[in-house]
């Protein structure tokens, strides 16, 4: 029993008895509206994008957790009656107010990140040349079609990958950066390894992105603190070879959420400000289907930490799940409609390997947006 359950109410007493609760409460924004189409809704973290109810969950005892969704217009009462005000207070700031730029880009937008994986078995003719060559090619072509950002990563991480040595994935991803950012293009470096990190960012990667939080290798934090670059902070359970064997959690939503907080805590110990590190809850790294579903039903919640969300779906094993005749290539319907979901919830970049259909999708869902 790990997931959330949302109360039904069926008298203010119940209402009531959130209220007295005295533990720690979470809040996960709901009800999107588009803020600009309506002032009753509060912005999401500066965006256009609004909500309008706030769903207050607690942790059940013996794991999982309930939830009652409140809508912004009795928020005040409850919070009266809570003794929350501070609380609520810094939650609502941290919630609603805009982002500084990341890496050079606009917070208030939702970006799309294009996705380049330099491994042979990513290109039909393999051979160096030829994999850089169509590594920058292909790139090229996302940043016309409207990618912000080129993630470029030199080692798979998907269950039962061949792992490569950091002199190889090195050789790799190098002379691709070394190419995009001398032509003026956000490259972020997708790495668990400090060596590669250093050596993408000699070559002009802007982004750390580390699906280990800067927990995989233990010279991460220190080479990301000394870099000066943003950080990408994903959350994953265990480690790529076995993370999808048995995935347990308290209440996944609440135990991601903490672990993250946790971990822009440690950067910031280290001497990464909170305004270089981004957070990503890490859709199918050590997750079942029901973790990833809801993760992604309550997105908006990691706004509450007060950094910038990357989502990451993109033809992932939990559409093959919903959808089992889909082999990854066949996954783009499930990869856009989740992208949608995650712009409906606010997130600020999106991780795709598919950029025209994405871009085209949020820019159709922004243009007819009121719900
Ligand atoms: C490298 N990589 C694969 N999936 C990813 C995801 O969902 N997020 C981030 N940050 N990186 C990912």
């Amino acid at each position: 029993m790990d997931e959330i359950k949302r109360s039904v109410l069926r008298s203010p007493a119940d209402v009531r008895g959130f209220a007295d609760f005295e533990g720690p409460l979470y809040y996960a924004p709901t009800g999107f509206i588009d803020h600009a189409d309506d002032p009753n809704t509060l912005p999401l973290a500066g965006s256009r994008r609004g909500f309008s109810a706030l769903e207050i969950i607690r942790r059940r005892e013996g794991g999982g957790a309930e939830s009652m969704i409140l809508p912004l217009l009795a928020l005040e009462g409850w919070v009266q009656n809570s003794g929350r005000v501070d609380e609520i207070n810094a939650v609502l700031d941290r919630l609603m107010a805009k982002r500084p730029d990341y890496a050079g880009l606009d917070m208030a937008s939702c970006h799309v990140m294009g996705i380049i994986n330099v491994t042979p078995d990513s290109f039909s003719d393999g051979g160096d040349y030829n994999t850089t060559e169509q590594s920058v090619a292909r790139a090229t072509a996302m940043i016309e079609q409207g990618a912000s950002i080129i993630d470029v990563g030199g080692e798979s991480t998907r269950p039962g990958a061949d792992t490569v040595s950091e002199d190889e994935e090195i050789n790799r991803v190098v002379p691709v950066i070394r190419e995009l950012a001398s032509k003026g293009h956000v490259v972020s470096i997708d790495t668990r390894h400090a060596g590669v990190m250093e050596a993408a960012i000699e070559a002009g990667a802007a982004i750390i992105n580390d699906v280990t939080g800067l927990e995989g290798d233990e010279r991460s934090m220190e080479v990301a603190a000394a870099s000066g670059k943003p950080v990408m902070l994903m959350h994953m359970q265990g480690e790529p070879g076995t993370m999808q064997a048995d995935p347990k959690y308290d209440c996944a939503v609440l135990d991601i959420y903490d672990y993250l907080l946790d971990r822009i805590e440690s950067c910031e110990r280290a001497g990464i400000s909170r305004d270089r590190i981004c957070i990503d809850p890490g859709i199918g790294f050590g997750k079942t289907l029901s973790h990833n579903l809801e993760l992604l039903s309550r997105l908006a919640i990691f706004h509450g930490v007060g950094c910038p969300i990357l989502l990451g779906t993109s033809r992932k094993s939990f559409i093959g799940k919903i959808d089992p005749k889909a082999d990854p290539k066949q996954r783009l319907g499930g990869s856009i409609a989740s992208a949608v979901n995650g712009w409906r919830h606010g997130v600020q970049m999106i991780r795709v390997h598919d950029v025209p259909e994405t871009v085209q999708a949020i820019s159709v869902a922004s243009s007819t947006s009121i719900v």
